[in-house]
């Protein structure tokens, strides 16, 4: 297993988290830093690779983030380095749009081969997961000749203008940012743990509500897409039980509204296939994806339906960097190590570990509401003991003892009440089940 710089896989403090070095820099950073970016691990990194993080302090932190969900392949993984390091010798940028390089089709080709369904399928890139979200809905109005779009509860889409109308939570990602763009409409989610009929009756439930909103309140022919995560991420994992997505989905091909799955989050390999939508056979008529895609470096997606690919008037898409040289070098390595490193089942393996463990402690700690999750994308919801109201600040002192402990670990959710466990893919066993371990401690001082 590639473990990008070979740095030795354990969890190693020798200092308080934050170090000297890591305390001087934090400084530093707020003097030049605008206040408005967050700052989830106190540390300055020095370097990384596998499942761990070494910070200038000489402390090695077990990485249970993934970067948010992006180096599913490690950091520095070595496919990835070696083609950028060649990519960066022979030129860095043409603009795809000006002067073409064969990295950009070939990035392409690879989408459209590994991406649900077996059509004839096109794609297009851009730089940030949001840019793929915008030009999706660009794509779907301009085909459809129609205006509305159709988005859900707890969806989270990105921070742009248009993606913000898109988002559901308003603080922190929309809160003054306004006017948001029109024509969104935000439908229930189904989401089993927190749906007033339970949930086994979640999924027909929701689907249902949401039809009829369509067609009662939109009216399905002014609808040119439906977006949805086929798992939340940012919205706390909320997993959506069988049937709600492929109801979607058939809704809009009944419609001819087209159905756009956001897999920024959920892509390559982390839940355990190679996309969310392969778990049911849903096949989405346009794909967003970015994150797990290029290994760090900043690429992201539209992938679909040819003829919906194919709607838009030459220079209709585009960007100055979008599906830059190097970004695409970097994606052929990363998509490389997925299918030869065998990552979905790699993905499943650490996905097993996980949800043992936090239903393990979903049985011992009454905070624990709710457990879920799909491959290496795990998560728990905290509540009140004896009730399902939330309980972030359980969640804050979990986190700030993980940190403690040298094992980063992230939040989510509408209620701030969610640990979510994203581990990189090339993770070894013996790490993750430490940083389970010392979860299961924080979970226990919480209570
Ligand atoms: N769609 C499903 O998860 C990004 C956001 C981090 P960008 N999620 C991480 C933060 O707080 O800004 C995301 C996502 C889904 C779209 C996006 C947006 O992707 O690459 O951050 O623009």
């Amino acid at each position: 297993m590639t473990t990008g710089p070979h740095i030795p896989q354990e969890r190693k403090l020798v200092t308080a988290i934050p170090g000297p070095k890591s305390q001087a820099f934090i400084e530093r950073r707020s003097a030049a830093v605008s206040a408005g970016l967050g700052m989830s691990f106190p540390v300055l990194v020095e370097k990384a690779g596998g499942g761990i993080i070494v910070d200038v302090d000489g402390n090695s932190i077990i990485d249970m983030g993934a970067g948010i969900a992006v180096v599913n392949v490690g950091n520095s993984a070595d496919r990835v380095v070696e083609n950028v390091q060649n990519q960066v010798a022979a030129f860095t940028h043409t603009c795809f749009m000006v002067a073409p390089y064969m990295g950009y089709v070939e990035v392409c080709e690879a989408l459209n081969r590994l991406t649900p369904g077996t059509g004839k399928k096109k794609s297009a890139l851009f730089n940030s997961g949001a840019e793929a979200l915008e030009n999706a809905v660009k794509i779907a109005r301009r085909f459809t000749k129609r205006e509305a779009v159709v988005v859900f509860e707890h969806g989270y889409h990105g921070r742009t203008n248009l993606t913000m109308a898109m988002t559901a939570k308003n603080m922190p990602y929309k809160d003054g940012f306004g006017p948001f763009a029109p024509e969104f409409y935000r439908m229930p989610m189904a989401y089993p743990y927190r749906w007033p009929g339970g949930p086994e009756k979640c999924a027909e439930e929701a689907l249902d509500v949401v039809i009829h909103k369509i067609e009662k309140e939109l009216g399905a022919d002014r609808v040119a897409a439906i977006v949805i995560e086929p798992i939340q991420g940012e919205g706390g994992f909320v997993v959506p039980p069988k049937g709600f997505i492929k109801g979607l989905s058939d809704f809009c091909t009944k419609n001819g509204i087209v159905f756009i799955a956001d897999e920024v989050q959920t892509g390559f390999a982390r839940t355990g296939s190679m996309f969310a939508c392969d778990d049911e056979g849903v096949v989405p008529d346009l794909m967003t994806t970015a994150k797990g895609i290029a290994g760090g470096l900043p690429l992201a997606a539209v992938t679909g339906r040819a003829d919906i690919m194919d709607s838009i008037h030459v220079g209709g898409l585009g960007g100055t960097y979008g599906g830059s040289p190097v970004a695409c070098a970097a994606a052929l390595g990363a998509i490389a190590t997925i299918e030869e490193e065998k990552l979905v089942d790699r993905a499943n393996h650490l996905g097993s570990i996980m949800s043992d463990a936090l239903n393990a402690m979903k049985k011992k700690y009454p905070i624990v509401g709710d457990v879920r999750g799909r491959g290496a994308m795990q998560a728990l919801e905290l509540v009140l003991a004896g009730s399902d109201e939330p309980n972030p600040a359980a969640l804050t002192s979990i986190v700030k003892y993980c940190q403690q402990k040298g094992v980063l670990i992230l939040s989510a959710g509408t209620y701030g009440n969610v640990i979510r466990l994203l581990p990189p893919l090339v993770m070894p066993d013996h790490l993750l089940k430490e940083a389970l371990q010392i979860l299961d401690e924080a979970v226990a001082q919480a209570q």
